[in-house]
Parts: structure tokens; C-alpha cells; sequence
């Protein structure tokens, strides 16, 4: 076995695996070697876990862990160490008086049988995307056992030679319905603790004068930092995940929440390039950080990036903001243009703003004014084949409505489609982190219409990179929604066998070009 294996992620190396000195994604194999020893170590957590019911403590560690092996995270080698020690000191303080330090060999899963391994990836993969969001809620103060309870079990299962498809298939299954509540404790998480998001039109402009971009998902890190920047003369910008960040009353209440810099975060690396400002990671992506910028990139909660500043759960953001103020900014304002040449952008339509007006879109609907829906979301990537969704949405009619989340909306954002009725005719419904939005959003426009989520004249048309969207399409699943198309191409890790379970019970479907699928999807 090769010191380093990882197929977790859609840009994985010839679309089969990173193998060799370093991923596609930058991460070195000393890295993965420690992620795989993380992940061995929390399948060990897991079992001691079981049989002991849940504590609140093994939870946090068990999603923290978890998190950190996500694509884009952390590259940080002493960071997991001290992380895997933490979890075998946990396994141990469960198993009073044990001192066996040797963790779970990851390779044994890699080295199973086709369709275990691939069983196996698909609930691994899932959990680290539960890890996330259980993150971004338990920093909020919002937990559930029965989360912690089931990544417990999930790990077990990984470690367990004897389990075959009967045993396995299940468990898939099951991490769509745990991954949905545990988008459900975030939603709650987020609109309790920032209000429910407003529509927002964003400006792309940086003003002059010193300022700090915020990336990633954790929008309690941008609250903390609105806070403690307030009135210094320092303005805050959001960047790739953290744009929806504009429709929440409690954040966009800072007028010194400005707009939004840059694009997706595949394009970080050129548009951090001459930046006279500090970045904040709070989660993924993060890619490594070139010596152009690398003076000026902090990290906090689950990133971490090696010789970068962590900013720890003290969250004293000072040396951040003293940072922007040595910086300056830029000394006049300065236009970035979306990737379609826009200005400015729109978000904010989380699921109480679009369901505010579900009376008026069911009767466009039957007045024929609204053809059909289509739900473009999910990640971004660097890939070419990804421009397929700029040309999706470009060629949608305009009696159709686009509703969109995750970071992948950067391909179209900027675009001017006009409007339906008073909206506009994309609706940015948030983070990858508000997929439950969207889901409350097609659930209760079936109840309106009397029918299933796949009887709706919905389509789902997904993007993939990392692992929280293997966890969104597995709720999905669970859900029972059919007809879903996924691109830019299929996960390593799904073998043809459980492909072909997954086209028999799902009809899901590779993307092939706009033209095609759209003719499909509208002559159905
Ligand atoms: Fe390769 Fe993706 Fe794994 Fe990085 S996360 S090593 S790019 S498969
Ligand atoms: Fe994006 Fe990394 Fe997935 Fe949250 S920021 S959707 S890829």
C-alpha cells in the first residue's frame, strides 16, 4: 500500500485516487498519512463510544476529527497529531485502564472488496460531512445525541471486517436521515441565533481603506468579528461560502459589512495574490497558501493551514484587525467582477422569504407563468467541465425559476436573468450549510401542490467537490428523490455495481451537456 491513498474528493487525481507525494488539493502525504491515522483512531473512538452511551465531550471531539479530514480544511501536521492524541487519550479515558495506543489501519478499508470499499467510503465520506455541520451548530450551542449517537455506530461499522452489503447499505441510507437533522439543529442554529435571512443585493466593489475577507461556512466567527472591529475604521468583506452571511438581520446590522471579494474558492490563489488585506479561513476551501499572501492568511475552528496564524477558541480576532489596519486597503475603491462581468449579486432567499410568497409561485405555476424549478447547487471546483452549470442556467427559460446554494452559484451568480413575479429569476437560498432550506422549501411547495417532491415540476441539477455535498445528496436520498442529475463527473468511490443500484433506484444521472439534459428535463 502506498503511504498515501485519498479518493475522497471530486477533482481526485486521473479521477481514481491521489496517491504518491501530494493530492491534487496541495495536501502533502505526511498530511494524509496523519488524516488516516485521525480517521483510524475515531473508528477505535467509535466502538469504545458505543458502549458508553453519549457524552457531550467524545461528540464534539468525534465531529471535530471528523471535519478536519474534509477536503480543504487543515493541512496542519502538529495540529492532527495533537488532535489524534486527544481522541486516543478520549478512547482510553472511556476504557479506563486500557493503554493501547495502536489505531485502526485505514488501508484495511481501501484493501476490502470493491463494493465494501465502496460502501464504506460513501458512509465515511458522509459522516465528515455530518462532522461539519454538527461543527457549525455544536459552536452555536446547538447538540444532539442521537447525531453523536450515530457517528459512534457509523465508525464502528468502518471497523468492522464481517459487515457486507446487508449490513452496509443500510447505514448509507441512514446517513442521509442523521445528515438531515443535523441540517435541521444548523438551520435552527443560524435563524435563531442570526434571524431569518432577507433577500440582499451585494456589491462587488472593496472600498478603500483597510479591511479583512472572511471565508468559509461559520458564521458565529463573522458575528465575533463584526463585533470586535466595530467601529475601528476596518471594514469587513465575506468571500466564497460566507456570502449569504449578507441576509441575516443580526450580521448585516454592522454597516461595516460591506460586500463581498472575489469568487469561488478555486480562485483564491490569483485573487489573494496582491490582496492588501488579511484573510480569515473559519472552514473549507482553503488551498495552500502561496508566498504572495502568505502574511496575511489566519485561520480558526477546524482550518488550519502550517506557518499561518490560528486564531484559537478565545476568538480575540485583534491581531487580525491590527493586521488590515497595517495593510491599508486598497487606496480607492476597487471593482472585482463576478466571472459573467456582474457587479453585485443577490442572496438572502432562504426558505421564509421564498415560502412568504409560496401563494403567488403556486399560482404562477398553474397559471402556467412558471414552467418549472430547477435547483443548481452545491460546489464549486477548478475543473473546466464545471462551466457546464454557467451554461445550464444561461439556456433555462425565462418562465423558470433557479434556485441555488452551496459555493458552486459563483459560475452564475452575477448573472442578469431578469425577473418572475417581483423575483428574481436566481434565488440564492444560502450555504451548501442551508441545504435544509431548500429541502423545507420543495417539501412544502408538494404539500401545496398535493403531491410528492418528485411529482413537483422541480429538477435537480447538483455540483460535487467534498464531502458535506456526499452528505447532502445521501439526505436526498433518503428522502426518496428521484431524477437527480450530478456532475461534473461521478465519485472514484462509488463502484459500478452500487452506481448501478443508484441509477436502478434513484435514476440518478451523470450531467452530459445543457442542451441535452435541459431537453430532457423539460419534455418530462
Ligand atoms: Fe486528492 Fe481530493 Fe484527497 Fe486532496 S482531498 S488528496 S485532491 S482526493
Ligand atoms: Fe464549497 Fe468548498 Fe463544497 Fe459549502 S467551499 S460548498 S466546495
Amino acid at each position: 500500500m502506498e503511504k498515501m491513498f485519498c479518493f475522497q474528493c471530486e477533482q481526485t487525481a486521473g479521477g481514481k485516487g491521489c496517491s504518491g507525494r501530494a493530492g491534487v488539493c496541495g495536501k502533502q502525504e505526511d498530511t494524509a498519512q496523519l488524516q488516516d491515522r485521525l480517521t483510524g483512531a475515531l473508528i477505535l473512538l467509535g466502538q469504545a463510544a458505543l458502549g458508553q452511551g453519549p457524552s457531550v465531550d467524545t461528540n464534539r471531539l468525534v465531529m471535530e476529527g471528523l471535519f478536519s479530514t474534509l477536503t480543504n480544511v487543515n493541512f496542519d501536521d502538529p495540529v492532527l497529531e495533537a488532535l489524534i492524541l486527544r481522541i486516543q487519550q478520549e478512547r482510553i479515558r472511556i476504557f479506563a485502564g486500557s493503554t493501547q495506543w495502536e489505531d485502526f489501519d485505514l488501508s484495511r478499508i481501501w484493501e476490502s472488496p470493491e463494493d465494501i470499499r465502496s460502501l464504506k467510503s460513501i458512509i465515511l465520506f458522509g459522516i465528515r460531512g455530518i462532522g461539519a455541520y454538527g461543527y457549525h451548530a455544536w459552536v452555536l450551542g446547538y447538540k444532539d445525541d442521537e447525531i453523536g449517537l450515530f457517528l459512534y455506530k457509523a465508525l464502528d461499522a468502518l471497523g468492522k471486517e464481517d459487515y457486507g452489503m446487508e449490513e452496509l447499505l443500510p447505514l448509507v441510507m441512514e446517513t442521509g436521515r442523521i445528515n438531515l437533522k443535523c441540517l435541521e439543529l444548523l438551520d435552527r442554529a443560524n435563524t435563531e441565533g442570526f434571524g431569518n435571512p432577507q433577500p440582499r443585493t451585494v456589491s462587488l466593489t472593496v472600498e478603500k481603506g483597510p479591511f479583512i475577507v472572511i471565508s468559509g461556512h461559520d458564521l458565529r466567527d463573522l458575528k465575533l468579528l463584526l463585533e470586535q472591529s466595530a467601529g475601528q475604521g476596518v471594514h469587513i468583506y465575506t468571500h466564497s461560502e460566507m456570502l449569504p452571511a449578507h441576509g441575516y438581520p443580526e450580521l448585516n446590522k454592522y454597516p461595516h459589512l460591506k460586500g463581498n471579494f472575489g469568487t469561488a474558492w478555486q480562485n483564491q490563489q490569483q485573487e489573494f495574490e496582491a490582496i492588501p488585506a488579511p484573510v480569515l479561513f473559519t472552514s473549507n476551501c482553503l488551498m495552500p497558501v502561496k508566498d504572495s499572501y502568505r502574511d496575511r492568511v489566519f485561520t480558526t475552528g477546524a482550518a488550519a493551514y502550517p506557518g499561518m496564524i490560528h486564531i484559537d477558541e478565545t476568538k480575540d480576532f485583534s491581531p487580525l484587525i491590527a493586521k488590515a489596519r497595517e495593510l491599508g486597503g486598497y487606496k480607492a475603491d476597487q471593482l472585482w467582477r463576478g466571472i459573467n462581468d456582474g457587479v453585485e449579486v443577490h442572496t438572502g432567499f432562504a426558505r421564509h422569504t421564498v415560502l412568504s410568497v409560496a401563494d403567488k409561485l403556486i399560482a404562477a405555476v398553474k397559471a402556467g407563468d412558471i414552467k418549472h424549478f430547477f435547483l443548481v447547487g452545491g460546489c464549486d471546483g477548478a475543473r473546466p467541465g464545471r462551466n457546464y452549470y454557467t451554461g445550464f442556467v444561461k439556456q433555462t427559460p425565462r418562465n423558470t425559476l433557479i434556485l441555488t446554494l452551496g459555493c458552486g452559484k459563483y459560475r452564475f451568480n452575477d448573472l442578469d436573468l431578469g425577473e418572475i413575479g417581483g423575483l428574481p429569476r436566481i434565488l440564492d437560498m444560502g450555504q451548501c450549510n442551508d441545504a435544509y432550506s431548500a429541502i423545507k422549501t420543495a417539501i412544502a411547495l408538494a404539500e401545496a401542490f398535493g403531491c410528492s417532491i418528485n411529482e413537483l415540476p422541480l429538477s435537480l441539477v447538483l455540483s460535487w467537490y467534498e464531502q458535506k455535498a456526499v452528505s447532502i445528496l445521501l439526505t436526498l436520498l433518503h428522502l426518496g428523490i428521484k431524477n437527480i442529475f450530478l456532475g461534473p463527473s461521478l465519485p472514484a468511490f462509488v463502484s459500478p455495481h452500487i452506481l448501478n443500484y443508484l441509477v436502478e433506484h434513484f435514476n440518478l444521472s451523470p450531467i452530459s451537456t445543457p442542451e441535452a439534459d435541459l431537453a430532457k428535463i423539460l419534455k418530462s
